[in-house]
C-alpha cells in the first residue's frame, strides 16, 4: 500500500520530505493541502494531525507529522542499510545533533525573522536578524574541514538543511560571507537524487511568493 503524503510545494518541512523519499526510492501518493484556503482545518485532515501542520504521511493507517521524525521513521523503515541515518551511536548522535540545529535554532530563528515580514507586513526586527546571522555563524563553523553536515557522508542532516539553507537563499540573504555552507550547498544540490524535483520545483514557488511580495513591497 502506498504511503499517503499531505503537503504544500513550497513549504520547507514538505520539501525535506520530499527529498528523502526521492533519497530511499519511495513512492507516496502525494494530496496537495492548500494552506491558502484551510485545506489543513478540514474535519478529515484535523483527525489525522490535530496540529494541522503539513508534512504528515499516514503509513498504513499510521500517521506520522513534524518532517524531521516522518524522515527518520521512513529511514528506520525502508532504508535498511541506508547511510542516511547511521546506526552506530555516535554518528547517529550528530545526525540528531544537526537535525534539532535545524529544527529548533536555524530554521526556528529564520522564521522569526522573515515570515513577519512576508505573512504580514511587519518591518525587518534587528534583533532577530542578528540572532539568524549567528546560526548561520554556527553552521558555518560546524562545516569547517567536513564534506557533509554530520560527517563525511550525506545524511538526513543535510537533507534537512538544504531545505533550510535554500529557503533562507531564496528569502533574499546573501551567503557569500558564508562560504563552507556555500560549498557544502553545492555539494549537496549535486550529490541529493532528484534535487531539483524535489526541492527545487517546491522552492520555486517559494521564490515567487517571495519575490511578488519584494515588488508589492517597494510599490507602497
Ligand atoms: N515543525 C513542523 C513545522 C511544519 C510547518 O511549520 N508547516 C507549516 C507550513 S511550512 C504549516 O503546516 N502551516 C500551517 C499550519 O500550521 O496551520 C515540521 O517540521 O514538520
Amino acid at each position: 500500500m502506498a504511503i499517503d503524503l499531505y503537503y504544500t510545494p513550497d513549504s520547507p518541512a514538505c520539501r525535506l520530505v520530499l527529498l528523502v523519499a526521492a533519497a530511499l526510492d519511495l513512492q507516496m501518493e502525494h494530496h496537495h493541502i492548500n494552506l491558502q484556503n484551510g485545506d489543513q482545518y478540514d474535519p478529515k485532515y484535523l483527525k489525522i494531525n490535530p496540529q494541522h501542520s503539513v508534512p504528515t504521511i499516514v503509513d498504513n493507517g499510521f500517521p506520522v507529522w513534524e518532517a524531521r521524525a516522518i524522515g527518520r521513521y521512513l529511514v528506520n523503515k525502508y532504508g535498511m542499510g541506508s547511510t542516511l541515518y547511521p546506526t552506530e551511536l555516535k554518528e547517529r548522535t550528530l545526525v540528531d545533533m544537526r537535525l534539532d540545529f535545524d529544527l529548533g535554532v536555524l530554521y526556528e530563528r529564520f522564521a522569526y525573522y522573515f515570515y513577519p515580514q512576508l505573512f504580514i507586513g511587519e518591518r525587518p526586527d534587528k534583533v532577530h536578524f542578528a540572532k539568524l546571522l549567528e546560526a548561520m555563524f554556527f553552521f558555518n563553523t560546524f562545516l569547517a574541514g567536513e564534506t557533509y553536515a554530520a560527517g563525511p557522508t550525506l545524511t538526513l542532516a543535510d537533507l534537512s538543511l538544504v531545505s533550510t539553507i535554500s529557503t533562507i537563499e531564496a528569502s533574499g540573504m546573501d551567503l557569500t560571507p558564508f562560504e563552507n555552507i556555500l560549498e557544502w550547498y553545492t555539494r549537496v544540490k549535486a550529490t541529493a537524487l532528484k534535487y531539483e524535483e524535489t526541492n527545487g520545483k517546491g522552492l520555486e514557488v517559494f521564490k515567487e511568493m517571495v519575490d511578488n511580495w519584494r515588488r508589492n513591497k517597494t510599490e507602497l
